[in-house]
């Protein structure tokens, strides 16, 4: 079995531990040499976040966030996150949370619309959150104006990537991170469960906006911008296509209300000290 089937303990003794810098020229670097690269306030944001991923400013803030991240498999990337956002997070004063949505077994395909539906609902089980972002691993947001925070329709944050150039791939694009009040994802109906491998459920969620009106809500392209981590792409999902033909009559049934029919369970929910970790189990999909 592989690493993905325990609680992921260790990843914040490895940011001790290893070095992390974006940059590859720090790479040999002595740990004590660490803070002198990143500052010492990385650090000491870090040290302040409370066990289990969470954090809130001393003065109230009306909105709790929580941030759901489908993992599986790249620790590295996880670990380069979870340094960037904590103190990006707390720069922008946001009262948040991070929640790390792991995928048992290696060896089937990564479904992460079921991990961001059963991510939903266990998230809002653990608090009472205003708003939830639901964000790839391999995304850092570079521009503190790009404020972690809902709309009144859904947001997409990571409008200009580094790998598109900065611009838009293509018009209604919603993948990478996106924001969306607990009441606009219950009127969506969530994910659809049926995209396991790579592509698609994003393009798929993006009808279900379009079937209720609701048009997507962007920060400014030289704001929003991010950097992608470089990777192969995953186990592409063959049956994309055809599936995004049926998006709208599926809509309404496939999707949040039957998350809990598809045979996929929560194996642990541990609380780490950077994030709280809930491993599922999808069974086998094809
Ligand atoms: C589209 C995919 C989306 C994906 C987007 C950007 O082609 O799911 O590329 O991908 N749609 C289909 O495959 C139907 S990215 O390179 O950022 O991973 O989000």
């Amino acid at each position: 079995s592989s690493e993905d089937d325990q609680p992921l303990m260790n990843v914040e003794d490895d940011i001790v531990d290893t070095n992390l810098s974006l940059s590859n020229e720090t790479d040999d670097q002595e740990v004590g040499e660490e803070s002198a690269v990143l500052g010492d306030p990385w650090m000491d944001m870090l040290d302040n976040v409370k066990v289990g991923g969470k954090w809130a400013p001393d003065t109230n803030v009306w909105e709790k966030i929580a941030i759901v991240v489908p993992y599986r498999g790249r620790r590295a990337h996880l670990k380069m996150f979870l340094l960037y956002m904590h103190p990006f997070l707390q720069r922008q004063g946001r009262d948040y949370a991070i929640y790390v949505i792991g995928q048992r077994g290696q060896e089937l395909k990564f479904c992460k619309g079921i991990l961001y539906n059963i991510g939903f609902i266990s998230v809002l089980k653990d608090g009472d959150y205003d708003c939830i972002i639901f964000h790839d691993v391999d995304l850092i947001p570079e521009d503190d104006r790009n404020i972690y925070t809902c709309g009144d329709t859904p947001r997409h944050l990571s409008v200009a990537v580094d790998k598109f150039n900065y611009k838009l791939p293509y018009k209604n694009i919603f993948g990478g991170v996106v924001a969306m009040t607990p009441a606009q994802y219950r009127l969506l109906n969530g994910y659809s469960n049926l995209f396991c491998g790579w592509g698609g459920e994003d393009d798929d969620m993006y009808k279900r906006m379009h079937k209720h009106k609701l048009e997507i809500s962007r920060p400014d392209e030289d704001i929003g911008r991010y950097t992608m981590f470089q990777h192969e792409l995953g186990d592409e999902n063959k049956q994309r296509f055809n599936l995004l033909k049926t998006s709208d009559l599926r809509a309404d049934k496939d999707g949040l209300n039957n998350v809990g029919k598809v045979r996929a369970k929560i194996t642990s929910m541990s609380r780490q000290r950077l994030f709280t970790h809930i491993v599922v189990n999808v069974g086998k999909r094809y």
